[in-house]
């Protein structure tokens, strides 16, 4: 570690890239092992209140004096894809042949999954990587259709967002089982406070070439994608630790490990059950010493919250936020309507936490995405924090315009029969053109203003 590097971290904050939900939220049961998903298949949604619950956390992420950044949406329905299946004609042809014929692939081009930042990407501050760069690597999705339309559109926002040459941006790693990559939700880091060095990054898996796997649901995030990611990144081998989630509580409905432990600063927060190794905490307690961490560890057993409940309030996937009032968690309400859950954070308040604020996230939450999944996390020193590009910094001002944009563009109610509806392809794609006038994005974001 170089005294540059050190003195970078000093004057560094993590940033919360959320994905603002888009104006074609819908529920359609596309995440086999997503329990919520499967839950809430068919059911009505509601887009309007799905964006504006986002965009009430953002405002108490930023309110924590916490910097906050908006990434848009991607365009949706992807018509281009329909055409691809072999549906032709003209829009209203595509949509009504498409509704008859393959019901579930036009759910999948019209889901607003991007609004899950947690696996757009998997991002590592310039202090841990041996060139001081940051580095961005898109996730590739492939373990459900719907998510393996977004890499390439993730990538050129990030491009967008994240200019010039601070900024490494790796593409999505090879399509297919071998590498198959969810992003940041798999990923977390540790950094010893106050000393202004270097972090411990920490990959949980799913499934390596060989060991147990899970037997009922899929395990969305190999060991060889992790490890490719960590050279991509340039870290160093005492920044890192490879750790597989346990396969049964993959079984259980956890399909990412931020729904069953978080860990951000000198804290981590975890169930007894989520790491299939039985001193899995103890490595990284190890590892994180000897880094000059002092490893602040919340367990979570069984007999206090059973996977279930931790699954169905998810506990696990609020974001931990360092903040001038300590660490600050910020926790679905759902967790404050459950007597467990909710003795969790309590006891954690007795143990280090600063605070805790419930959010009600409930459109996101019946999808499967809570707090956590709506945030990338992207530390940045001052100087990189300079080239963002401006027009995504949340504000209250951009917070009162975006509201009424949403006013404007989305829908109150959005049920399954109306994704045949050629009326809501114009309609999304005119929110998200006025979106970019918002953003500052220019009028050439979307493929569909460039053609
Ligand atoms: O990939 N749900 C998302 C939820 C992602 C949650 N992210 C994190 N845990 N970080 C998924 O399963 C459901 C879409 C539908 O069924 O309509 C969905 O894609």
């Amino acid at each position: 570690m170089t005294a540059t590097a050190g003195r970078k971290l000093a004057a560094s904050r993590e940033h919360q890239l959320d994905g603002l939900v888009g104006p074609t939220h819908n529920y359609a049961g596309l995440s086999f092992g997503n329990v919520a998903s499967t839950r809430h298949a068919g059911d009505m949604s509601r887009p309007r209140d799905a964006v504006k619950e986002g965009l009430a956390k953002m405002a108490a992420v930023a309110g924590l004096g916490v910097p906050q950044l908006v990434l848009p949406p991607q365009a949706r329905p992807r018509l281009d894809v329909l055409r691809a299946l072999g549906f032709d004609g003209d829009d209203a042809r595509v949509l009504s042949r498409a509704a008859k014929e393959a019901p579930r692939a036009l759910a999948a081009v019209y889901s607003a999954s991007p609004m899950w930042a947690a696996n757009a990407a998997t991002v590592c501050p310039s202090a841990d990587a041996t060139d001081g760069k940051v580095h961005f690597s898109v996730a590739n999705l492939g373990s459900t259709f719907h998510r393996s339309l977004e890499p390439a559109d993730t990538d050129a926002a990030l491009r967008r967002l994240f200019p010039g040459d601070a900024f490494v941006h790796h593409g999505p790693l090879p399509a297919g089982p071998l590498f198959a990559d969810e992003g940041a939700a798999n990923h977390t880091r540790l950094y010893p406070s106050g000393l202004g060095t270097a972090g411990l990054q920490i990959f949980v898996y799913g499934r390596g070439d060989e060991g147990t796997t899970p037997t009922r649901f899929p395990a969305r995030q190999t060991r060889a994608a992790s490890e490719a990611i960590a050279r991509r990144h340039r870290l160093g081998s005492d920044r890192v630790l490879f750790l597989q989630q346990h396969p049964e509580v993959i079984d259980a409905g956890v399909f990412h490990n931020d729904v069953i432990a978080v860990g951000s600063d000198r804290a981590l927060l975890w169930h007894e059950r989520a790491f299939l190794e039985p001193d899995a905490v103890d490595t990284i307690r190890r590892r994180f010493e000897a880094i000059g961490g002092d490893l602040l560890s919340w367990r979570v057993d069984e007999a206090e919250l059973c996977v279930e409940d931790a699954v169905a309030t998810y506990l696990f996937n609020s974001q931990l936020l360092s903040t001038e009032r300590g660490l600050v968690l910020i926790a679905p309400r759902d967790v404050e309507a459950h007597a467990a859950s909710r003795a969790v954070v309590e006891r954690l308040k007795t143990q280090g936490l600063g605070a805790a604020l419930f959010l009600d996230v409930r459109q996101s939450m019946s999808n499967g995405g809570g707090p956590a999944c709506l945030r990338l996390r992207v530390t940045l020193t001052d100087e990189e924090a300079q080239q963002v590009h401006p027009g995504v910094r949340f504000t209250d001002d951009l917070h009162a315009r975006l509201d009424g944009w949403a006013d404007n563009f989305y829908r109150e109610e959005l049920a399954p029969t109306d994704l045949a509806d050629p009326q809501l392809v114009r309609e999304a794609y005119e929110a998200l053109d006025a979106l970019t006038g918002l953003l500052d994005l220019g009028g050439d974001f979307y493929a569909f203003q460039r053609a």
